[in-house]
C-alpha cells in the first residue's frame, strides 16, 4: 500500500462514514463502539489531514485519546497501517470490554429477528415468483383464443382455447370404438382455459425437481419385448430410451403430476391443474367429431402424431405382428414436443407421443358423467384416466374418444399436460 493509494482510499472511507452516519449513531448507542473507524480518522487527521467532508468525525463522537493509541502506523507514511476493517479487529476486545452488554444483547436479538424475517420473506418470495412472470389482470382480459403465453422461462407454454360445446364419446358406428366411450353426451366448456401447447417436457419437469427436490421414484413400467414389467433404475430421467429435453416427461405417476401443477400454482399465484377428461377430449378434438382431429383416415397419422408406426415396428422388439400406423413418423419412442402438425386450437401431440394423466377417476361408462367440463372425481379413484394414446399405440388407441386408466404406478408411456384457468 502506498501513501497515495491510502490517501485515495481514505477519502472513500470518509465519504462512506459521512453517508452512513445515522447508522453509526445507532450502533454506537447500542454497542458503545465506533471507535475503530474514528480512530483511523483521528490519526489520519493528525498525521496527514482529513478531507474537508470528514473533518468533524472525531469531535462528533468525542473519541477518547486512549483509543487512538491502539492504532498502528505505517512508518513510511505516518498513517494507520491498514484499513478500518483491520482496525476494527484490532480494537474489538477493547470494544467488547467497554461495550454495553445489555444493549449488545438487544442488538443481537434485533439482528436475529431481522435476518429471520428476511429469510422468511425470501422464502415466500421464491414461492410467489421464483422468476415467475404471471399475467396481470389486464393481460388476462386481453387474451383471445389462439393466444400463447407462459409465466416463467421454464413454464409450459399455454394456448388459450375457445369456450364451447361438443359431443363427448364416440358413435356406435366409429371404427375401433370401445364400449367405455359411450353414451355420447353433450359437454359445455363455458370457462376459459389455457391448455398446455405441448406435454410437460423433460426440461420443464427437471426445473421443478431442481427447485423442490421432488423425488419421482426410481422404477418404471416398460415393454421388455414381450410384455410390460416394472424395472428398477428407470425414471423420468431415464425412461428406458433416449430423450432430449423437449420430449415429454414420462415415467410419472398421477401424484407426481399433481405435485408439479401444485408447484406451478404456488410459483405463479395462478390456478394450474390437470385437465379434466372432458376438457382433454374437447381440446383434442378442436371442434372435430371425427376419429382423429385431422379426420378419420389413420393413413394420415404420420403428419399429426407419433404413434406405433413403421419406425417403431422396425425398432421395438416383439411388435412385428402389430397392425401399426401405416406410415413412418420417424420416431420409435417419444418425439420432441411439437414435431407434428397442431390441431385447430393450436395444440400439439393431442394424439400420441405420451398418454396424458387427467384429473378424473375412471368409470367404464359415461352414465352420470359431468356435462360442464368438470372432472368426475367420485367412484373408484384408485384408477385415474389417461388420454391421447402414446408412441406405443396403434391407430385404434390414438383416437380422440379412446380412453384408458392406470393406477398409481409409473410407465414410460405416460406423461401429462397442464391447464391454466382464470378463476
Ligand atoms: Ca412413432
Amino acid at each position: 500500500m502506498t501513501c497515495e493509494g491510502w490517501q485515495y482510499w481514505g477519502n472513500d472511507i470518509a465519504a462512506w462514514l459521512q453517508a452512513t452516519r445515522p447508522v453509526h449513531r445507532i450502533l454506537r448507542w447500542l454497542l458503545g463502539w465506533w471507535h475503530p473507524s474514528i480512530c483511523f480518522l483521528k490519526i489520519r487527521k493528525r498525521r496527514v489531514g482529513l478531507p474537508s467532508n470528514s473533518q468533524d468525525f472525531c469531535s462528533d463522537y468525542d473519541i477518547p485519546e486512549t483509543v487512538a493509541t491502539t492504532c498502528d502506523f505505517y512508518p513510511d507514511c505516518g498513517v494507520p497501517r491498514s484499513a478500518g476493517g483491520i482496525l476494527l479487529l484490532e480494537t474489538w476486545p477493547t470494544v467488547l470490554w467497554k461495550g454495553r452488554p445489555m444493549r449488545m444483547v438487544v442488538a443481537l436479538v434485533l439482528l436475529i429477528l431481522v435476518l429471520s424475517g428476511g429469510l422468511r420473506s425470501a422464502h415466500a418470495q421464491e414461492g410467489v415468483d421464483g422468476g415467475a412472470r404471471p399475467l396481470s389482470a389486464t393481460e388476462e382480459r386481453a387474451l383471445k383464443p389462439g393466444d400463447v403465453f407462459k409465466e416463467c422461462d421454464m413454464c409450459p407454454e399455454l394456448v388459450v382455447v375457445p369456450t364451447g360445446s361438443f359431443t363427448m364419446g364416440s358413435p356406435a358406428s366409429e371404427k375401433g370404438r370401445g364400449d367405455n366411450e359411450g353414451p355420447q353426451h353433450p359437454v359445455t366448456i363455458a370457462h376459459p382455459l389455457a391448455v398446455g401447447k405441448f406435454h410437460v417436457t423433460v426440461d420443464q419437469f427437471a426445473a421443478f425437481v431442481k427447485a423442490t427436490g421432488f423425488d419421482a421414484g426410481s422404477s418404471c413400467w416398460v415393454w421388455n419385448g414381450s410384455r410390460g414389467e416394472e424395472q428398477t433404475g428407470l425414471s423420468w430421467r431415464n425412461p428406458g430410451f433416449a430423450q432430449e429435453g423437449t420430449h415429454p416427461a414420462v415415467c410419472l405417476n398421477w401424484n407426481d403430476t399433481k405435485a408439479y401443477v401444485g408447484w406451478m400454482s404456488r410459483k405463479t399465484g395462478k390456478n394450474y391443474r390437470l385437465l379434466s377428461e372432458s376438457e382433454f377430449e374437447y381440446a383434442a378434438r378442436g371442434g372435430s367429431s371425427t376419429r382423429y382431429f385431422f379426420g378419420d383416415d389413420e393413413a394420415q397419422m404420420c403428419r399429426y402424431a407419433n404413434g406405433a408406426d413403421k419406425t417403431a415396428q422396425a425398432t421395438i422388439p416383439g411388435i412385428s405382428d402389430w397392425r401399426v400406423v401405416p406410415c413412418s413418423d420417424g420416431y420409435a419412442y417419444t418425439s420432441p414436443s411439437g414435431s407434428f402438425t397442431a390441431n385447430s386450437f393450436g395444440l400439439y401431440d393431442m394424439h400420441g407421443n405420451a398418454w396424458s394423466w387427467v384429473e378424473d377417476c375412471y368409470h367404464d361408462s359415461y352414465e352420470g358423467a359431468p356435462a360442464d367440463g368438470s372432472a368426475w372425481t367420485s367412484g373408484d379413484c384408485s384408477r385415474r384416466v389417461v388420454r391421447g394414446g402414446s408412441w406405443f399405440y396403434v391407430p385404434r388407441n390414438l383416437r380422440a374418444a379412446f380412453r384408458d386408466w392406470y393406477s398409481f404406478y409409473r410407465s414410460n408411456l405416460v406423461g401429462f399436460r397442464v391447464v391454466r384457468t382464470f378463476d
